[in-house]
């Protein structure tokens, strides 16, 4: 057999975790740039570990010439989301793009598995650019609530404790803690609106007071000091008010103003031209 270069071979893997993180995070930013509420709450990435994908290849019988095409999580990309919803939007989010090929889907809400984890996966082909050419590989997608992450995280803890015979007394439990997290998973679901208004809002208010400091540091650059400070001492006044609308119409206001202070620096600027021609 042909020495295996394990760290050759994982370097398209690390560099389709690493661009996909960030491809998803500028998502996430993206969405909150705009002010529109975002399914995804946290990425994260890893490969395998070298003695992970052993023992995986060990456990399901794959030869290395097949290691590529048949261990499907070398890249994993984990996805956590707030509600259950979102996990459908993510998912679709995922289909739509071009640079992922979805190939195949394990649905694991649906149909959760024996031991009580929930989580919906998929697996897609992702193309890298090496410095010998092009490198499709396969990306493990995992799409799951907090709730269902943190279950699977202890119990994750637990298989490597117990080396994967997880004792009854203790699987009981962990069983119970499942159903648990459904019903969490549910009642958050119910009252998803509230939650999803209240982090809207407070997203909204932190975009307008940026918005707002940003306009008055410019400001800066066009008038007198003393009629910034004036401006500054009305912006704290309306931000102690707590008053959203006031927020917002003291925002539009200070932009005309802006404006104005733009158009009459640009005239004085042409004027001085004028005086120098
Ligand atoms: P690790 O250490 O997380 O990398 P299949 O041939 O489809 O039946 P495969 O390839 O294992 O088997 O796919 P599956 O079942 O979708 O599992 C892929 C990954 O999902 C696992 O990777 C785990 O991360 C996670 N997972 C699946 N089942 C469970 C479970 O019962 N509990 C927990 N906590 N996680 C699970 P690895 O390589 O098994 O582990």
């Amino acid at each position: 057999m042909d020495i295996l270069l394990w760290h050759k071979l994982l370097s398209p893997y690390e560099m389709a975790v690493a661009e996909l993180m960030l491809k998803f995070n500028n998502l996430k930013r993206e969405y909150q740039q705009q002010g529109r509420y975002c399914p995804i709450e946290q990425v994260i990435g890893r490969v395998k570990s070298i003695s992970s994908i052993l023992d995986k290849m060990e456990r399901k019988e794959v030869g290395f010439d097949e290691l590529e095409e048949r261990i499907e999580d070398i890249a994993g990309l984990r996805i956590i989301c707030q509600f259950v919803e979102d996990i459908e939007k993510v998912s679709a989010l995922i289909r739509e793009r071009k640079d992922l090929d979805v190939i195949e889907v394990k649905d694991y809400i649906r149909n959760h598995k024996d031991s009580g984890y929930r989580s919906y996966h998929l697996v897609a082909r992702y193309t890298v650019e090496t410095i010998d050419g092009p490198k499709a590989v396969l990306v493990e997608i995992q799409i799951r609530t907090m709730a269902m992450d943190f279950w699977a995280t202890t119990e994750h803890s637990l298989q490597y404790k117990y080396k994967g015979r997880i004792p009854e007394k203790v699987s009981s439990r962990l069983s119970a803690a499942a159903d648990a997290i459904i019903q969490l998973d549910r009642e958050m679901s119910s009252v998803r609106d509230e939650i999803m208004d209240a982090q809207l809002s407070s997203k909204m208010r932190y975009n307008l007071v940026e918005d707002i400091v940003a306009t008055i540091e410019n400001m800066y650059r066009l008038t007198s000091r003393r009629e910034v400070e004036k401006i500054q001492d009305e912006f704290y006044r309306i931000y102690r008010l707590d008053d959203m609308e006031e927020l917002i119409r003291y925002h539009d206001q200070l932009d005309l103003i802006a404006q104005a202070y733009r158009a009459q620096s640009n005239r004085l600027g042409q004027g001085v031209k004028k005086i120098e021609e």
